[in-house]
């Protein structure tokens, strides 16, 4: 029977903790339709032991799993395994205090994403090392142009509504879930509620060196991800030293100027016809590694090749214009002047491409 409410607990080895947990899980939602989804990775302590023992007199089960480890898998397993109106995500450790899930259940009802916040005013990141404290200051401003308006971006304890969200969008690196799937779903609303961090009273901590690396791994992830434009911007950058390169080379050429026709256009504006050379050759480098790289993952609109073309060749035209007019009338030399006109052409480019060439999934 489809439950109104999952709560999802990764453990490993928290076999002490447990049975705390679920009986204040269980004061907390005493009005709500739920379960405890815990997802264990072979735990060695007997910890699904103690969860199957729970299950006669709670709702909860464990899945566990043999072979994959970590917890942001875990995490993602378990939305997975469960097919709730909502999701709640929560440590095994008591360091979220159960009761705090009365207010998370409820802020839901009226808000798509739910964020535990020891940083929001109420909540309070508790007694820790000065070393802990900053670690988690840096890594929560790292993470701070990904969700601007929430103030707890690092939180292992998070609610939000299934619908929301596209399980296949998430990559489960790291130790951060929470903000993976804060910044992947489609939220229209998004707040905190705040929690007291309490320091671990039992067990041993899963912390290690190893999820700095991570974390610096999925933050770039999750920028370029919402950032698509810094994609575009390091094909662009290539494209454009594609460009210069072959511009430069074909001026310089023996054959060159080019179009000596004395007196004819091209002639005189010798620039022009290597310029446009060297564009189409960035251009079809650029559609290349945007289709594949850029915008990986995006269907390519009807005819989106075309398009693209269509839309490169008549900014080409513009960029073109660009450059004469700059070396013309600004008195620019030629390469330096191209460098000029393709710049400005960029984000003309880059909003065509967005709205015509490619559409998200
Ligand atoms: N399934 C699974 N759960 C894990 C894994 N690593 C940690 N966990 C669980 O994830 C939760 C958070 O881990 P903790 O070790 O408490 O990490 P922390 O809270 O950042 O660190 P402490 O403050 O030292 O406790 C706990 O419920 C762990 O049991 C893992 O590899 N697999
Ligand atoms: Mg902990």
């Amino acid at each position: 029977m489809k439950k109104t409410l999952a709560v999802i607990v990764p453990t490993y080895n928290e076999k002490e903790n447990v049975s705390l947990l679920v009986e204040r899980v269980a004061a907390a939602l005493a009005k709500v339709d739920y379960e405890i989804l815990f997802v264990d990775d072979n735990s060695r302590d007997g910890t699904a032991d103690e969860i199957n023992k729970l299950a006669a007199k709670y709702p909860v089960r464990v899945m566990v799993r043999k072979d994959k480890r970590g917890l942001a898998s875990a995490v993602v397993d378990g939305i997975k395994q469960s097919d709730s109106e909502f999701v709640i995500v929560m440590d095994a450790d008591l360091q979220h205090p159960p009761a705090v899930l009365t207010p998370l259940f409820a802020a839901l009802q009226t808000t798509d994403f739910v964020m535990g916040s020891r940083y929001a005013q109420g909540g309070s990141p508790g007694d820790w090392t000065l070393g802990r404290k900053i670690v988690s200051f840096v890594a929560n401003l790292l993470a701070l142009p990904l969700l601007p308006k929430v103030k707890d971006r690092v939180s292992g304890l998070f609610g939000f509504r299934r619908a929301a969200l596209d399980v296949t969008t998430l990559s489960p690196v790291g130790w951060k879930i929470g903000l993976e799937i804060a910044v992947r779903g489609k939220y229209k609303t998004m707040t905190e509620v705040p929690y007291t961090f309490s320091p671990r009273a039992r067990g041993a901590s899963k912390l290690s060196r190893k999820i700095i690396w991570q974390y610096v791994q999925q933050l770039v992830n999750l920028y370029l991800a919402k950032y698509q434009i810094l994609n575009f911007m390091i094909v662009g950058g290539l494209g454009f030293i594609v460009n210069i390169l072959i511009l430069n080379a074909l001026i310089k050429w023996p054959p060159a100027p080019w179009f000596t026709v004395k007196g004819s256009f091209l002639g005189t504006e010798y620039y022009l016809l290597p310029f446009f050379l060297s564009s189409l050759v960035a251009i079809i480098f650029n559609y290349l590694l945007n289709k594949y790289w850029t915008f990986k993952g995006w269907t390519e609109k009807k005819l989106g090749g075309l398009r693209y073309f269509v839309m490169a060749g008549a900014t080409l035209l513009l960029d073109m214009l660009a450059l004469w007019a700059f070396v013309r009338f600004g008195k620019i030399p030629p390469v330096p002047a191209a460098a000029l006109a393709i710049l400005l052409v960029f984000i003309v480019r880059f909003l065509i491409a967005r709205k015509w060439v490619w559409a998200e999934n």
